[in-house]
């Protein structure tokens, strides 16, 4: 194979016209003319003088020509770094400067504002819309629909994706092909995806789980895409109809059981629901099989890793457990401390290996090293069990980390934001139970003596510099923070005392 990537998941469908994108204004796109589309995307970039090895950076709104642009830089050998819409341009530069992308692409409205960021960073900057609109797009229509796929190997590397960290500092995680690849393989045997699946996708297409889950697994099946571009309830109970399986995070189930029009009639034909990328309530799991008679399929995966373990297809889904260990991967819970491997029923860390883990953080070798071990094993920080049926249960984490509709939020990113605001002493950011995120930040500030810090003016401040799912919805202002012999802020105490703070 030329390029182990594109040839597995895209060439593979080279001149099938069936559709491969259902879009939301009844139009589809064949299998054919997405390539041809995707063609002229590579032409476009490589005439930019972007070369296999460089990294496209892209913060777009999700569409054909997103996803277009994804296998384009696949086609051409290109690193795809995809950043979340909602980033600021603050946190947008620091992916840009850091990844060292020699292109970023950004939404037509967005170019004045991030002009600025491009010539610091000394990045091109280009420009795509929804609607074949933007400087890219423009590029890409005088392009020829043929390009010569550049060769790859499974080692090298197809996509960055950043990820915060618990020093408030975002690492760029490098994934190859084959750690893509062998996920896909390994998923759509698991889920028994086949070229007959019609995947309802309102998921984002800036991480794991919307791209290399999602959209990698439909195409190595030969399915289709249901593309939304965003999660939209009315949406997605008008083409429930259409779909044979959805994919999403535990907010998309709890907010189609608070819907009386999601019903067991509505649901019934749908061959599968995955969920994962934050805990499943036990209960979510459980009203959502009373409602439609089916069992949601829970999964846990990471950034890193992809997908680690599944709950079967055929057999027992366990509600509150997220399954066993996928084929290939192996699965071990370790003492946190000596790092030795725990015996079934113990809580100990999550370390996984397999060909699924990423190769490590992008320019960070001590990161790396503190996470991922010489013998290929990755400590995930989250923490669990195994039973003796083999599968494994989350307890917990052992890294400061919010999820928030599946949306990772790391505190030490806000409270080193909130702690240099006046009249500020320090802070502490939790995560407290959120009915709809699931989680959801608050901020614990102390004053600095006699200080009385204003409130809306942090709040203002968070929304130049943050993403607006990070900002925490509520500020408290308390005298001091709980500190255990060692003088560490015991945020276990503040995630009790405040854990009825979204409690309507
Ligand atoms: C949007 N908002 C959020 C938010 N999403 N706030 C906190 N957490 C979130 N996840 C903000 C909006 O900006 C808005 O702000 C307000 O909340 C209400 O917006 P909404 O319209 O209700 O939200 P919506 O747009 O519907 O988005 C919610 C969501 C979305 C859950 C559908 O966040 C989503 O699609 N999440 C999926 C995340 C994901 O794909 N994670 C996978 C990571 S990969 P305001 O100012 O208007 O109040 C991974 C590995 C693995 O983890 O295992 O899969
Ligand atoms: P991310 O870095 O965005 O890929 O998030 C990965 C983290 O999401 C994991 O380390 C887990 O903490 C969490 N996660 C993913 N899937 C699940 C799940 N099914 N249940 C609980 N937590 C999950």
């Amino acid at each position: 194979m030329v390029n182990p990537l594109y040839d597995t998941l895209f060439g593979r469908h080279a001149g099938k016209t069936t559709p491969f994108l259902h879009l939301p204004d009844g139009s589809t796109i064949t299998h054919k003319d997405f390539l041809a589309r995707t063609a002229r995307f590579a032409n476009a970039i490589t005439s930019l003088g972007v070369k296999p090895g460089d990294r496209l950076a892209a913060q777009i709104d999700k569409s054909a020509d997103a996803l277009v642009l994804y296998a384009a830089c696949v086609q051409a050998g290109v690193i795809f770094l995809p950043l979340n819409t909602a980033y600021t341009a603050d946190e947008v530069s620091y992916f840009i400067d850091n990844s060292g992308a020699s292109l970023f692409v950004c939404q037509p409205a967005q170019r004045e504002n991030l002009d600025s960021l491009s010539k610091a960073t000394g990045t091109r900057l280009e420009t795509l819309g929804t609607d074949n609109s933007g400087s890219l797009a423009d590029i890409a229509n005088q392009q020829n629909d043929s390009f010569e796929t550049v060769a790859r190997t499974r080692d090298d590397l197809a996509a960055f994706l950043y990820t915060s960290g618990t020093t408030g500092r975002s690492k760029g995680a490098m994934l190859t092909q084959g750690n893509l690849l062998s996920n896909a393989t390994t998923l759509v045997e698991a889920w028994s995806f086949s070229s007959d699946d019609v995947l309802l996708h309102a998921l984002p297409i800036f991480h794991t789980h919307g791209l290399f889950v999602a959209v990698n697994v439909t195409l190595l099946a030969g399915g289709s895409l249901i593309f939304m571009p965003k999660f939209d309830q009315d949406q997605i109970i008008a083409n429930l109809p259409r779909a044979t399986t959805m994919m999403g995070v535990p907010t998309f189930y709890t907010r189609l059981l608070d819907d009386p029009r999601f019903t067991q009639e509505l649901a019934q034909h749908m061959r599968l629901f995955i969920s994962g990328s934050a805990p499943l309530l036990a209960e979510t799991h459980i009203a959502f099989e009373q409602r439609t008679g089916l069992r949601i399929l829970e999964r846990y995966g990471m950034t890193e890793t992809n997908m680690n373990t599944s709950n079967p297809y055929d057999g027992d889904r366990r509600a509150g457990t997220v399954g066993l260990p996928l084929p290939g991967v192996e699965l071990k819970i370790t003492h946190p401390v000596t790092g030795e491997t725990l015996p079934n029923g113990e809580v100990g860390q999550i370390e996984v290996r397999g060909p699924n883990v990423f190769v490590g953080y992008w320019q960070m070798p001590e990161k790396t090293a503190e996470e991922l071990r010489e013998d290929g094993f990755f400590i995930t920080g989250d923490l669990g069990t195994i039973d003796d049926d083999g599968y494994v249960t989350i307890v917990g984490r052992n890294k400061d980390l919010i999820i928030s509709g599946g949306f990772n939020i790391y505190p030490k990113e806000i409270e080193l934001v909130i702690d240099e605001q006046p009249g500020v002493l320090e802070s502490a950011v939790i995560g407290v139970p959120h009915p709809d995120f699931g989680e959801s930040p608050v901020a614990i500030i102390v004053a600095q003596n006699g200080a009385t810090p204003d409130l809306d003016a942090i709040a203002g401040t968070m929304q130049q510099s943050l993403a607006r799912f990070k900002q925490p919805r509520k500020l408290i202002i308390v005298p001091e923070l709980p500190r255990n012999t060692m003088g560490k802020v015991q945020k276990n105490v503040l995630r009790d005392t405040y854990a009825d703070a979204f409690v309507a």
